[in-house]
């Protein structure tokens, strides 16, 4: 007997094919020991629904479609850049503010300041946000200590969110120059991969490692370097690629067969051919576009045509993206990056947990994956890419279980 049981629901199950969203409608979805039991049209029930389930949830018409996976967000940090945002407003320029000690240094700063709890309590505010619209997997990066102490924290406090949602961590230690070694890029380079990578291996914190490989960031060769010592301790790779600049990082990350690439502004051909040669997902983050006014798009239908898959994220941070609604990131795949309202939710559940290295765990409503589902009123599936800040979801489930 499964322990639940869905009906009356259409089900857009994201299982490529012939049908768009691998929509069946007029379908019903079992779970079982927090895994898919049972998936097929309403018709095909092998019973009378009250004898198969413990527990049979009417969705009157509502789709199904898998939980959302948000495959890149940086949630952990401390304080906020809110008056950048307005010193910037006032025409003031992002180095200027990083001269006055403001930017990516001052959340540094603020993020060593905050105890672990602390940065709990906030990412779990931001958190809601994404949840509350469906989201049943997050990833969230470090980055915001670039010391041992403070990367390990953020990476502690990320695991304390894993309440009601499945969460995967990835340490972001190239993601800026600590203050402290503005005369020495070599030697923190070097500490990141000689110490941190193998420390934050041993305690088990992190799943993968990630870099910012950008003008202002770290250079394809340091990149290098720290992808080797997190290949060598086991840990997936994943890359902020050509955001500002071409820094040709696509075809590192291609070359080191990392899970993604994320970002992509500026990815030229010869980055999209690699990508899609090695199977890495591109990551588009509409939501750092806008929010930087950012003018150059990434070339969606290159890679369209190239059948790199396409994952999509909020990329939830202080300073370019604060962002805490999923459904929105889609209607800015739609709106700005001229993806269809198909490949956005595609992008937000199948290609996101294959950019996690999930890709036989969820994203799909396939029978042996984790019962992970969101529940929308919505008539049909565009809807999810289509309202701007409508409260859509009826209902998240997640490992079988439905959660408030
Ligand atoms: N790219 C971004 O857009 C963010 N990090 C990164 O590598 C910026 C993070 C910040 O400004 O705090
Ligand atoms: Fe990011």
């Amino acid at each position: 007997m499964w322990d639940t049981l869905w009906i009356d629901a259409n089900l857009a199950t994201m299982v490529p094919g012939a049908k768009p969203y691998g929509a069946m409608e007029r379908g019903a979805i079992a779970a079982k020991d927090g895994r898919i039991a049972w998936v097929g049209w309403a018709a095909d029930l092998p019973g009378e629904p009250e004898k198969l389930a413990r527990e049979v949830r009417t969705c009157d018409g509502a789709w199904i479609t898998p939980g959302l996976v948000d495959c890149h967000t940086h949630l952990v940090f401390g304080g906020d850049r809110a008056r950048e945002f307005e010193l910037r407003l006032e025409g003031a320029s992002y180095e200027e503010i990083a001269r006055a000690g403001g930017g990516i240094v001052s959340t540094v700063a603020a993020t060593r300041a905050a105890t672990k709890d602390e940065l709990v309590a906030s990412a779990v505010r931001r958190l809601a946000g994404l949840t509350r619209e469906g989201v049943t997997t997050v990833e969230t990066k470090s980055g915001y200590g670039l010391d041992l102490e403070t990367e390990l924290k953020q990476l502690e406090a990320a695991g304390e969110l894993a309440k009601g949602v499945r969460v995967k961590r990835t340490f972001l230690g190239l993601h800026a120059l600590p203050p402290e070694f503005h005369d020495d890029r070599a030697a923190y380079v070097q500490l990141v991969a000689d110490v941190m990578v193998p420390a934050i291996a041993a305690a088990g914190v992190a799943d993968a490692v990630d870099a910012f490989c950008e003008g202002i960031g770290f250079s394809a060769d340091e990149v290098e370097y720290v992808f080797s010592a997190a290949l060598e301790h086991g840990l997936d790779i994943k890359l902020h690629a050509e955001q500002l600049s071409n820094m040709h990082g696509a075809a590192l990350a291609a070359r080191h067969n990392a899970l993604s690439a994320d970002h992509l502004e500026y990815l030229d051909d010869v980055g999209v051919a690699a990508m899609a040669r090695a199977g890495v997902v591109a990551v588009l983050l509409p939501a750092a576009f806008y929010f930087l006014r950012e003018t150059k798009l990434p070339p969606v239908a290159k890679l369209r045509a190239a059948g790199v898959p396409m994952a999509v994220a909020t990329d939830c941070n202080p300073g370019t993206s604060p962002l805490a609604s999923p459904l929105l990131a889609l209607n800015m795949a739609c709106t700005l990056f001229r993806m269809t309202p198909e490949e956005a939710l595609a992008g937000m559940t199948r290609e996101g947990a294959r950019a996690l290295g999930l890709a036989d765990e969820i994203g799909t409503l396939e029978i042996g994956k984790a019962a992970d589902l969101a529940v929308w009123n919505i008539g049909k599936p565009a809807e999810l890419s289509y309202w701007l800040g409508a409260p859509l979801l009826r209902e998240r489930v997640f490992a079988g279980r439905v959660e408030d």
